[in-house]
């Protein structure tokens, strides 16, 4: 007995230093931390509905685990921007911790009901699935008006095209965040790509079809960094999603010595509204099936190669920080 309660009161106050060590280890990174200039406010404007942007978000959302949090901030950007009309949620597998019920509790929890959302893919052999046949209706439903956020790997929209032959006529732009155009390396390592990759030879099909595509690489994101301080300017984001974020912003911190992550997901998702904070940059790109294991896209001179909108980065950084932090600042609960 006098065993198990020594062992109990070890764990316990291990636990307890663990803690411990997080809180000093947090407080010292929050110090640390670069503070963004500016404060936003809520604004409450309006957008006629003829006005608005008809968008599908495709992602492969883990917030709600303890690893990436950047499709579930494009959710929540959504879910408030006044421009956009968000016809729905499709999911896809992609991040290592991808569950389709982390979308699903992140509709609970702002008591949304109404929302069409749909699990498609999750691997890459899957065929037809319940995402691919929304993505299709709805853009054989509204042809040449809506715009795909592919914030995951894009076997969903790949498969939509099997669903119904005039897709990428129909679909009025394909907006991905993927693929590298030189190895990227992020703090103290060099990381893998994992979009395009992971579902190449979707890729191969989106990139050769006829559909106008805007990518958003690697590189481009880097310019979106999303640092400790950056939690305090998200005054009215419900706790545990601003918990998640700073957890995941403490395993960029031990896992590559950043004191940030990388907003990736949004750049392709305020593109779609303001493409005016970027500069387009439309290129060849070489993307054979081997480029696109490795998610290479190579710029090439070979006019038979696809022609793709590749903007090198954010042009108007502090517009898009502000038109972020307004959005999420107006999240419900
Ligand atoms: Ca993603």
């Amino acid at each position: 007995m006098r065993l198990i309660r020594k062992l109990i009161r070890g764990i316990l106050s291990l636990i307890v230093t663990v803690i411990i060590l997080f809180v000093i280890f947090a407080a010292f990174m929050v110090t640390r931390s670069p503070e963004r200039p500016g404060q936003y406010k809520v604004d409450d404007y309006e957008v006629k509905d003829e006005f608005k942007q008809k968008v599908i978000l495709d992602c492969d959302n883990s917030m709600g685990s303890f690893w990436e949090v950047d499709d579930g901030l494009v959710l929540s950007y959504l879910l408030n921007k006044p421009e956009a009309d968000l016809l729905g949620v499709t999911t896809t597998f992609g991040n290592r911790t991808y569950k389709h019920k982390y979308t699903v509790n992140m509709l609970e929890q702002l008591e949304i009901t109404d929302l069409p959302l749909f699990e498609g893919k999750r691997q890459p052999s899957d065929g037809t699935t319940d995402a691919a046949r929304f993505i299709a209706d709805q853009v054989a439903k509204y042809p040449g008006e809506v715009v795909i956020i592919a914030a995951g790997p894009v076997g969903n929209i790949a498969a939509a095209a099997k669903v119904d032959s005039d897709f990428y006529q129909n679909v009025k732009e394909i907006v991905i965040m993927g693929g590298y155009t030189e190895d990227l390396s992020l703090g103290s390592r060099e990381i893998e790509e994992l979009n395009l990759s992971a579902d190449y030879k979707a890729t191969y099909e989106v990139l050769h079809s006829s559909a106008k595509v805007t990518i958003m690489t690697g590189q481009a994101c880097l310019d979106a960094p999303f640092y400790y301080n950056d939690l305090r300017k998200l005054e009215n984001y419900p706790m545990n999603w601003k918990f998640f974020m700073f957890f995941w912003t403490c395993i960029q911190t031990v896992g590559l010595g950043n004191d940030y992550f990388v907003l990736w997901d949004l750049l392709p998702t305020v593109y779609v509204f303001h493409p005016e904070y970027f500069e387009e940059n439309l290129v060849y790109v070489g993307a054979t099936y081997d480029d696109l294991k490795e998610g290479m896209l190579k710029i090439t001179d070979d006019e038979s190669a696809p022609l793709i909108n590749l903007p090198k980065g954010i042009a108007d950084t502090d517009s898009f920080f502000e038109d972020l932090f307004v959005q999420w600042n107006k999240t419900l609960k």
